[in-house]
């Protein structure tokens, strides 16, 4: 899965590029290199981030998934915001995919009408202050029980099994400690029943751990992806699509 980020736009007036534009040529670039699935997020919902209104949201993710819709790579959004699934699914995307696990009002009937996938994702807390202090007795179940608890949620308002994925959510309100214990025993996810999503592309505990700066965590990132693969993962939600997919090609041969 590529993610394709759409930033505000930088200049509206007189620039070469829009926004959307740009999300899509890099969205395109993704699937030259292989990408499977596109991830198109409008809103940051990185440690610390603001929220944005749905007008904004909507302002940046449609056109993109207009542009690249029914064009072959299934699309997957992005966002917790009814609005802006139920406008995104009329659009062609057939993945949504929720940090907050669908637990927004109305989100729940929006994508059982929809017809389509959804990843339900961990966190704790909200994304503004979940990187605070974050505290767990026991980092696997507890992320166990809330992904039971959301997938009993959405089966009862009727999405089938087979339209439901779980993740872990890496860096969502978890200290390096819970991320690593995640990783390692990520096995323990498989027993669910449902394809085990991890993105770990970029984030911060590849800085903690490699004590690298942002602009150089392709190589951990590439290695976080391949051991969430040997443990169970079944995709991969990345920016470095090639090179991830290389360490898979290397996993594969080894493996088959
Ligand atoms: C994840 C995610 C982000 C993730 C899923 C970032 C939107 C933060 N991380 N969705 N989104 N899983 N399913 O650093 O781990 O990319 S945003």
């Amino acid at each position: 899965m590529g993610i394709v980020n759409i930033t505000p736009d930088s200049f509206s007036d007189g620039g070469l590029y829009t926004s959307t534009d740009d999300a899509v040529l890099h969205a395109v670039r993704l699937i030259e290199e292989g990408a499977d699935i596109l991830d198109i997020g409008g809103e940051s919902t990185r440690p610390g981030s603001v929220p944005v209104c749905v007008e904004e949201e909507l302002r940046r993710v449609l056109p993109v998934v207009q542009a690249l819709a029914n064009n072959g790579t299934p699309i997957s959004v992005d966002t917790s915001k009814p609005e802006v699934m139920c406008a995104t699914i009329k659009a062609g995307a057939t993945m949504i995919n929720d940090i907050n696990a669908l637990r927004s009002p109305g989100a729940l009937k929006i994508v059982a009408d929809g017809g389509v996938t959804v990843c339900l994702v961990h966190m704790q807390g909200e994304p503004k202050y979940m990187q605070s202090d974050p505290q767990y007795k026991d980092v696997i179940l507890e992320v166990k029980d809330f992904l039971q608890q959301r997938i009993d949620a959405v089966e009862a308002a009727g999405i089938v099994r087979e339209r439901i994925v779980i993740d872990p959510g890496f860096g969502f309100g978890k200290a390096l400690k819970h991320n690593l214990k995640l990783l390692r025993y990520l096995d323990q996810f498989t027993d669910m029943g449902m394809p085990i999503l991890a993105g770990l592309s970029r984030k911060s505990m590849l800085r903690e751990i490699t004590g690298n700066k942002k602009g150089d965590l392709v190589s951990s990132s590439v290695s976080a992806a391949l051991l969430a693969a040997i443990n169970g993962a079944r995709i991969l939600r990345v920016h470095d699509v090639k090179a991830t997919k290389d360490a898979l090609k290397v996993y594969n041969a080894v493996t088959s």
